[in-house]
């Protein structure tokens, strides 16, 4: 099926420490992300990259926490901006940016599925289970956050309140190895897949992915696909601020990619994390851009798909 892509560039580093995220956009753009999804048979336009409004006055009683007003405004410009593109029947890619665009991005899908009547499904692809709040978090970092916004978890305050939370079973976070004793406390509280690396590990890549695209496709869902670098075993994907040993392997990873592009599901992607200071000779930009080329269609040979 060909599909109308959106490309729209985040330069967000606010949500972290490490310098260099906001490069991001850039990134993709010379490892040819556009003529990769372009070569597929599809459409791609891009937007160019969102820039940050004016700073609203916040606060947050957690002192830990720095950048609020930053991620704030950029959660409010790109919500806006991924509900346009959907509206216009586009697939919005995000490209950033840290993973506090995704307190964004998904606010834009959550609107837009709201309005469309449909229900969201959200597939979390990171290291990291991204599922403390504002109040909990100890590094202060904001990227450690969006899980628990889209859940509707309270702790918010300073954000507008999340357009429709996404109940937890149609939440599901994949390749998880990292998780914080608050986030561990707060995930039992929910009833969230998590499907971590003793899982990956015991089952195989594909069974729990297919389980999950299996009940998205059963409601009729939209499918929302966040990517975090960090994913990737950090031995093929270096360029990333919080590498965390133990990750999908380039074959796991592609075949995720070739499976969500089989479901025909996918109707918007974050790409995030990427710090191309970090890189080497741009070999995670290109992996990611490979990855993408996956889950838009490209394939060795065409099988017929199984169900
Ligand atoms: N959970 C830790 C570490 C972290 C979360 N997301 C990333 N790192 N990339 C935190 O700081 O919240
Ligand atoms: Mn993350
Ligand atoms: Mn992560």
């Amino acid at each position: 099926m060909s599909r109308t892509v959106h490309l729209i560039g985040a330069p967000i580093d606010t949500g972290q420490r490490y310098a260099g995220c906001m490069m991001g956009p850039g990134a993709y753009r010379v490892a040819g992300i556009a003529a990769a999804i372009r070569d597929l048979g599809h459409e791609v336009s891009d937007g160019g990259d969102v820039a940050l409004p004016a700073l609203p006055v916040v606060a947050c009683a957690n002192p830990a926490v720095h950048s609020l007003a930053e991620t704030v405004g950029w959660t409010d410009v790109l919500a806006g901006r991924v509900a346009a593109s959907l509206a216009r029947g586009e697939m919005p890619v995000i490209l950033g940016g840290d993973h506090s665009l995704a307190l964004g991005s998904v606010s834009g899908a959550a609107r837009h599925a709201a309005a469309a009547g449909r229900p969201l499904f959200l597939l979390w692809l990171d290291a990291h289970s991204d599922f403390h709040t504002p109040l909990t978090t100890t590094s202060g970092n904001l990227h450690g956050t969006p899980v628990a916004y889209i859940a509707g978890r309270a702790g918010f305050d300073a954000f507008a309140p999340f357009p429709a939370p996404i109940p937890a079973e149609r939440i599901c976070l994949y390749g998880i190895r990292s998780v914080d004793p608050a986030e561990h406390a707060a995930l039992l509280q929910h009833d969230i897949a998590i499907t971590d690396m003793r899982v990956i590990d015991e089952r195989g890549i594909v069974a729990p992915l297919r389980e999950f695209l299996q009940a998205v496709q059963a409601a009729g869902g939209m499918l929302h696909v966040s990517l975090d670098v960090d994913f990737m075993d950090p031995s093929i994907a270096p360029a990333v601020g919080t590498t965390v040993p133990g990750g999908a392997t380039f074959r796991e990873a592609h075949l995720v990619m070739e499976l969500l592009h089989e479901s025909g599901l996918v109707t918007s992607l974050d790409l995030v994390e990427l710090n191309p200071f970090l890189d080497e000779r741009g070999r995670t930009a290109r992996l990611m851009v490979d990855l993408v080329a996956s889950l838009m269609g490209r394939k060795v040979f065409d099988r017929p798909t199984r169900a």
